[in-house]
């Protein structure tokens, strides 16, 4: 090979080495735009994306714009721990490899949450909740065994997901009423001595509600008295077009970091569908009958919408960049459009438009 071609074809490899290299470099997500750096830009992922046996068009989404990735389902109790002393890795290790593989950071969702809880992990045979002491020990074994295996390769972890209400008071789930409140403090307790590296987060949803603020600003300071590490607070920010109140908002997210965490926004995505029963959390539970007139943009949506959606998400980023020396990253539930909870979530089969991500892989926001 004459010289000439040699530099040029060494040239070439070089820079498609550094592309690669690249991919994921902050500087070159598309979304950093509205997202001020050194803000992680996260999305939630699935078993399919995670084996590229998605749709292309999400493979290369996923692949082109997002730096971090959470697990949407596969480290779920009922999924990852499914019966007592028995573990199933399978998906969650996949997931791991991949945010390995791609240079992403790697969140892990959710080990203790009330939803999604593996049948066994509250109760004994038969059918009576445990002692308090059991579940102790089973929470134990649960964080350490996740934990230690994905030690120095997960980033951090929703420790405990949804545990408060919106009016403030504790959720009556099977955690709380074995052991009160005490089950958040002595799960982060595990979490902190399983793997002293990962960061530790408390995450839930309607965080703009002021008794839910309250409790949450309580719990940071409680577990920071008691020498337990909380290193951030999830506000999860499912939104819809008339909802949160950004006011309420963004003084929740002041009043986290004045608590003395930071905060991240942990499962973003806007709904423009109608909002028939004002449902403003992200209740999994949720399921009311499908109509036509509740799902009016089959065919596409309205540009008045798109201007309505575009208007609230910059308003949104507006929030997000405010504080963005106090925040970790911001996640979006989902890769497009197609496969967000959205669509079938509080209504079954409706078609939403709620990612920055349309089907055809195409960034909506202005
Ligand atoms: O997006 C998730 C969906 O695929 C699951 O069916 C559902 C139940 O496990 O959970 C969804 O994710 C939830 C998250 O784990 C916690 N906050 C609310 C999210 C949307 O329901």
């Amino acid at each position: 090979m004459k010289p000439q071609l040699l530099a040029i074809a060494i040239s070439m490899l070089a820079a498609s080495c550094t592309q690669q290299a690249n991919n994921n470099a902050p500087e070159q997500l598309p979304l950093r735009k509205y997202i001020a750096e050194p803000i992680l830009i996260g999305a939630a992922v699935n078993q399919w994306q995670v084996a590229g046996t998605c749709d292309k068009v999400e493979s290369d989404v996923l692949l082109h714009n997002f730096n971090c990735i959470t697990a949407e389902n596969c480290m779920k109790s009922e999924v990852i721990n499914p019966q007592k002393g028995v573990f199933d890795f399978t998906l969650a290790d996949e997931f791991v490899d991949f945010g390995v593989r791609n240079n992403m950071t790697i969140i892990g969702h959710a080990p203790i949450w009330h939803s999604q809880l593996a049948p066994w992990f509250c109760y004994d045979d038969a059918g009576n909740l445990v002692s308090a002491d059991t579940l102790k020990q089973r929470i134990h074994d649960h964080i350490f065994t996740i934990m230690t295996r994905y030690k120095g390769k997960i980033r951090g972890y929703d420790v405990v997901n949804e545990a408060i209400e919106d009016d403030g008071s504790y959720r009556q789930s099977a955690f709380y009423q074995i052991m009160g409140e005490e089950f958040i403090d002595y799960a982060f307790q595990c979490a902190q001595e399983a793997d002293p590296n990962a960061e530790l987060y408390y995450n839930d949803y309607s965080m703009n509600k002021a008794g839910k603020r309250n409790t949450v600003c309580e719990l940071v300071k409680r577990l920071k008295s008691k020498g337990i590490r909380i290193d951030a607070v999830g506000l999860q920010s499912h939104m819809g077009l008339d909802f949160p109140n950004f006011e309420e908002f963004e003084t929740s997210v002041a009043a986290f970091i004045n608590a003395g965490t930071r905060v991240q926004f942990t499962e973003v995505d806007l709904s423009v569908l109608p909002n028939p029963y004002n449902l403003e959390g992200a209740a999994v539970e949720s399921d009311f009958e499908y109509s036509l007139d509740k799902d009016p943009y089959r065919e596409s949506v309205p540009d008045s919408v798109k201007t309505q959606w575009n208007e609230r998400m910059a308003q949104f980023f507006g929030i997000v960049n405010k504080y963005a020396e106090h925040v970790n990253r911001v996640t979006f539930w989902g890769v497009t459009d197609e496969k967000s909870w959205k669509n079938d979530n509080p209504i079954r089969g409706r078609k939403d438009y709620a990612l920055p991500f349309a089907r055809n892989g195409k960034l909506k926001l202005n």
